[in-house]
């Protein structure tokens, strides 16, 4: 929750070029969460899909939320993809929705990678 999904979501579509700036979740700009809610409450609340290319390949990128009362659309979103990216809050560690999501793209048998974000913040300890 928090971990910065929408956030990594926001920066690959300004990487690969279908953006002019990385939206972000704290001033309103990003480019997934834009309902309402989600811009005022600074959560993401449904799932968002957007798309960019890479090596000649159209890529449909799925951010879900992380609260657990709508883990509904990570499930549904799992659904769709062929491959889960696992954001983990280096601060706060593995939390109770990470293991969840890990676990149902396992059962999907799909590929998994996990991305530890906020590396950056006071008081992480890494391995
Ligand atoms: N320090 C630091 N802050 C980050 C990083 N990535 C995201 N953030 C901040 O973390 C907060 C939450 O980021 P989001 O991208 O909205 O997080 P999320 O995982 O999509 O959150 P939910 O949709 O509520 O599950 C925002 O204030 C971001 O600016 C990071 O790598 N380092
Ligand atoms: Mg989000």
């Amino acid at each position: 929750m928090k971990a910065g999904k929408t956030s990594l979501a926001d920066l690959i579509l300004f990487k690969a070029g279908e953006t002019k700036k990385a939206g972000s979740t704290d001033d309103q700009t990003s480019t997934l969460d834009v309902d309402d809610d989600e811009k005022e409450q600074h959560h993401s609340i449904t799932s968002h899909i957007c798309h960019f290319e890479h090596n000649n390949a159209r890529i449909n990128l799925i951010d879900s939320p992380g609260m657990p009362d709508f883990m509904g659309y990570v499930i549904g979103a799992l659904r769709a993809a062929e491959t889960a990216i696992v954001t983990i809050n280096a601060h706060v560690g593995i939390e109770v929705n990470t293991r969840r999501s890990f676990h149902h793209a396992d059962t999907r048998g799909l590929a998994r990678f996990i991305v530890i974000k906020k590396c950056d913040e006071a008081n992480v300890d890494l391995p």
